[in-house]
């Protein structure tokens, strides 16, 4: 039987979601929070479903003064590679500069969790290695999915300061 041609038609790419912790404690954090939404959500591929409250918290590991994080659940059919390079790009959109570990920042996107996925390449770590050490991720993480953190999980990182703000979204708000 004669070979079947192949064809040039790729299979059409599977739907993830994703959730991206957000951070930013140099400039209008705030605003730039919401311009790196407005950005990711226009990206081909992308598609912001939902966001968490707006939270003020203290430098952790870190110095400087306060941030301002959230986390965001995404859906897209971009690889987290692909997805990774996406928030990097926007990071440096945003004036993101890397003068030493941990330092104060413009912003900073991180996967946090891309579906049940594991990954461990040189470039990329998810889950995110420290998700669970942060109050800046858990208590957003919880606004979104409050099924997946315990009350034990959030008495572990009680002693990290933080507030959530009254501010509200245009959109994405849960
Ligand atoms: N990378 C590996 N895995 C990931 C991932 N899941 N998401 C690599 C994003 N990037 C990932 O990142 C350094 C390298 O990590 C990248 O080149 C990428 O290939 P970066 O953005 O330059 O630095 P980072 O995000 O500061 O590094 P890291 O290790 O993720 O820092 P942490 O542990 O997240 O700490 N305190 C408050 N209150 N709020 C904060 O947002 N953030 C940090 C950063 C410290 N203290 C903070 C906050
Ligand atoms: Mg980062």
């Amino acid at each position: 039987m004669p070979a079947r041609p192949q064809t040039m038609q790729s299979k059409p790419l599977a739907t993830s979601l994703a959730w991206i912790g957000l951070g930013a404690n140099l400039g209008d954090s705030t605003a730039t929070l919401a311009w790196a939404l407005e950005q990711l959500h226009q990206q081909a591929h992308v598609q912001v479903q939902r966001a968490s409250s707006l939270y003020r918290s203290a430098p952790v590991d870190a110095t400087g003064p306060d941030y301002i994080n959230a986390v965001a659940e995404l859906s897209t059919t971009l690889a987290p590679q692909a997805l990774l390079e996406c928030l990097q790009g926007l990071e440096l959109a945003a004036g993101r500069q890397r003068p030493y570990r941990n330092a104060p920042r413009t912003l900073d996107l991180d996967i946090v969790w891309f579906g049940e996925q594991q990954i461990a390449t040189p470039s990329l770590t998810v889950p995110h290695p420290r998700w669970h050490e942060r109050a800046f991720v858990l208590h957003p993480l919880a606004e979104l999915l409050p099924e997946r953190i315990s009350a034990s999980q959030l008495q572990a990182v009680q002693t990290q300061r933080i507030e959530r703000l009254p501010q509200r979204w245009t959109a994405w708000a849960v």
